[in-house]
């Protein structure tokens, strides 16, 4: 019989080389946050997670899964599972000795869980969220508030836990609904954020919207100066489209192309991808947009980027006056869980995700309920 032990900087890394190493069909005996050690000082955060894949516990993992064809081999979210952790740490150390009973310890335990639902569904949401790239702590948090606010009767309906859970992402994944355009009143909405994430694109997919489908007066303005490329990007949309452009590289020029759009009902406004660490590019954005004084100002994130970076460029485009996020490459991601710390920390709401580079259907308002749904995969998406 084999147990091996696996350390990685995050469960999913862990569980990775898991299945690697071991298979889809290993099975995890247990999971810990190493809390001391040279490993831990030298590699920072570390998570221990033991695996055998001999040693079968069929009942502590869901065999079927919509969206992953191998089963995954998960650990159990906390609480409830603190006896049957203790048990199986008991039984490993006594493992050398006494491999035969500690398979029919397992068995055992296994059958337990296997006949308590409470066990179960809770942690197929575990699952889900951890492979909707939700942080542990995140999901750990959102199952707590979940189990603590229902009774264990109440526990036991997988459909009513699961909603509990969707509404508790609903409320975190808030949204402010589409840029309203009242024709006749001048709406300058700016879009924000660093290089690449698709801003340009998603100005021509909200142009070619607001115009051709809701025959809205737009135009548009670039402050994309120093890339003489993406200028010609925009102007080429604009050619398509059939909308007036204009191109500005100071306040001055700004005030001007206001003015001379000033007939329309909405203006949108590219801007030049900054890095957020820079400092002076984000401090000319700022007096930019102050000349313009935009009603709405998006961030655009990428929803492929990881959560340190979308943070770190919210907090800095927060300063020139952020109203909305946008999420881009929902196509490209495997899940938009790491987005849940953004909107905590940023407290701003969700405008519109885009899904593809298809110009202009690829975008939509966003809604709640089904970024909430796309991250649990509920069936009917
Ligand atoms: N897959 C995918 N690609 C996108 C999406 N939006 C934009 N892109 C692509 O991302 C790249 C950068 O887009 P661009 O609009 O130039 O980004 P900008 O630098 O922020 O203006 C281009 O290749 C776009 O086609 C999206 O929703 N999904
Ligand atoms: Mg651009």
């Amino acid at each position: 019989m084999e147990v091996k032990t696996y350390r990685a900087s995050s469960l999913q890394a862990a569980l990775e080389q898991v299945r690697t190493e071991l298979g889809p069909d290993a099975s995890v005996l247990h999971t810990r946050e190493v809390k001391h050690g040279m490993l831990r000082w030298i590699a920072g955060r570390q998570i221990e997670v033991t695996a055998s894949a001999t040693i079968k516990v069929p009942s502590r993992f869901p065999t079927s899964h919509a969206h992953t064809a191998p089963t995954t081999t998960k650990p159990l979210p906390p609480a409830d599972y603190d006896d049957f952790r203790a048990k199986y740490r008991a039984a490993l150390k006594r493992s050398d000795e006494h491999s035969e009973s500690l398979v029919e310890h397992l068995s055992l335990e296994a059958d337990r869980a296997k006949s308590n639902e409470l066990h179960q569904s809770l942690f197929e949401l575990f699952t889900k969220l951890i492979d909707a790239e939700v942080s542990e702590e995140v999901a750990r948090e959102m199952l707590e508030r979940v189990r603590s606010g229902l009774s264990s009767a109440d526990l036991n309906d997988r459909m009513l836990v699961n909603s509990r859970v969707s509404r508790l992402l609903e409320d975190e994944l808030k949204c402010c609904g589409p840029i309203r355009v009242t024709p006749g009143i001048r709406r300058i909405v700016s879009l924000v954020g660093p290089t690449g994430v698709g801003k340009t694109t998603t100005i021509a997919k909200l142009a070619a919207n607001f115009h051709l489908r809701e025959k809205q007066r737009v135009g548009l303005i670039t402050v994309d100066t120093y890339r003489i490329a993406a200028v010609d990007q925009l102007r080429t949309y604009a050619d398509i489209i059939d909308l007036p452009m204009e191109v500005v590289s100071t306040p001055r020029e700004m005030r001007t192309a206001i003015a001379r759009l000033s007939g329309l009902d909405l203006i949108l406004m590219d801007t030049a991808g900054r890095s957020p660490q820079d400092d002076l590019r984000i401090q000319e954005l700022k007096a930019m947009l102050a000349e313009a004084r935009p009603d709405e100002v998006h961030v655009v994130l990428s929803s492929v980027a990881s959560t340190a970076s979308m943070r770190q460029a919210t907090e800095r485009f927060a300063d020139v006056g952020a109203t909305s996020l946008l999420l881009t490459k929902l196509d490209e991601t495997t899940g938009l869980g790491n987005i849940l710390p953004v909107l905590r920390n940023s407290k701003l709401p969700i405008s519109y995700i885009t899904n593809g580079q298809n110009v202009p259907e690829d975008i939509a308002s966003a809604d709640s309920r089904k970024l909430a749904r796309a991250i649990l995969r509920t069936e009917s998406d």
